[in-house]
């Protein structure tokens, strides 16, 4: 179990407004309106980001992080795979698609006791956010009262509730809204003008009008994407501009290593640079001053030292456990050890 311990918290200006001011959701609509005539993020601004010298973004993520959030404190997450494989997607780099072969055992969506008990384990181990993933195009009407229950069941416990299930209809997110869901993953994954190089059974536009449905009804949204997709430097710069000039940037923004898996249309290629990995944390962390920005994919194949220059460039929120969706993640074992090397401390709950 990730030590609850609290020295002393150090004096951070809790009240203090990012440098460049992200609105709440009650100022959607005047916000909306402002962005209509000047988006939050011009691209030259964060294209000028990701040229700086590394020392430099890394001072000024640092610092952003600092006026927002307590550095040395990390949000936990653990995730379940509620419904396995077999998806009519075809998403290149991922594991669940029904269009690529990779060895991977399809099964239908779990009992809704099986995944309380999951989450009670997760809750032991130190985790605040229980986040249960489907691999769906979008979910069917008959299954939304058992995922009803799995969010009020999650909740009980005191523990956040995430789902990600696909795209939504009104219907189904007012479902989940009622039932007390607090977040929605729905990644936005690369750039719009790249986003046909990875899916071409949706568009950018579906998952922004998913995006669109989850923040109107009160949902926190989480949205971010994956780097080594073979996108480059200026896909990156307009993936997170995406998000950041959305009418209320995410609440959370995963960004996640590419897991490369056997037979599909990314499972060979060259590894990601670090530096690269560690400058999107960055850039993230400056334009998305108030997000949780999570070390999300891909951790298993970081060393901590890279881990570390990720918490230093503002990622501040993880998942936890053994496994992600499908793939290995990181050991639980090994994070105590990397919490306890690095000093972090699971952020506590904000209720
Ligand atoms: N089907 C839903 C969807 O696409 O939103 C939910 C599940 S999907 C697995 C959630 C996210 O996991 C994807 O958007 C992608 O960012 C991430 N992901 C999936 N496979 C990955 C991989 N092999 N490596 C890194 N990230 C991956
Ligand atoms: C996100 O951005 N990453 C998580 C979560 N949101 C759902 C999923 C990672 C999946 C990695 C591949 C797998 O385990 O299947
Ligand atoms: Fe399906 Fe999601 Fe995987 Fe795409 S990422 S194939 S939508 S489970």
């Amino acid at each position: 179990m990730l030590a609850k311990k609290r020295p002393v918290p150090p004096k951070i200006k809790k009240d203090a407004r990012p440098m460049t001011v992200q609105p709440s959701a009650s100022d959607l609509t005047a916000s909306s309106e402002k962005n209509l005539a000047a988006p939050r993020w011009r691209r030259e601004e964060v294209v000028r980001l990701f040229e700086l010298p590394f020392n430099d973004l890394l001072f000024q993520a640092q610092t952003v992080h600092r006026e927002n959030f307590d550095p040395n404190e990390v949000q936990v997450s653990t995730l379940l795979s509620i419904k396995t494989g077999g998806c009519a997607e075809n998403c290149g780099y991922c594991n669940q698609s029904a269009h690529f072969d990779t060895g991977l055992d399809a099964s239908k969506m779990m009992e809704v006791e099986r995944v309380l008990a999951e989450a009670r384990q997760a809750k032991e181990a130190g985790a605040t956010r229980y986040c249960m993933g489907g691999a769906w195009r979008s979910p069917k009407d008959r299954d939304m009262p058992m995922l009803a229950a799995m969010v009020t069941g999650v909740r009980e416990m005191g523990m956040e509730t995430c789902m990600t299930l696909g795209m939504l209809s009104d219907s189904q997110v007012a479902t989940l809204k009622e039932a007390g869901l607090d977040y929605y993953n729905h990644n936005v994954d690369t750039s719009e003008a790249y986003y046909d190089k990875v899916v071409t059974t949706r568009t950018y536009q579906d998952r922004l009008d998913t995006i669109e449905r989850v923040r109107e009804a009160g949902i926190h949204v989480c949205s971010g994407g994956i780097i080594g997709l073979g996108e480059d430097e200026g896909d990156r710069a307009d993936m997170l501009m995406t998000l950041a000039n959305l009418p209320v940037p995410p609440e959370s923004v995963p960004i996640n290593m590419l897991i490369r898996v056997k037979g599909t249309p990314l499972g060979e290629g060259d590894n990601v640079d670090s530096i690269e990995f560690i400058k999107t944390i960055a850039v993230a962390r400056i334009l998305m001053p108030t997000s949780m920005v999570r070390l999300s994919a891909g951790r298993q194949a970081m060393s901590d030292e890279m881990q570390a220059l990720c918490f230093m460039a503002g990622a501040n929120s993880i998942f936890l456990g053994d496994k992600l969706l499908t793939t290995d993640n990181a050991s639980v074992s090994h994070d105590e050890a990397l919490f306890a090397k690095l000093g972090l401390r699971p952020m506590p709950l904000a209720r």
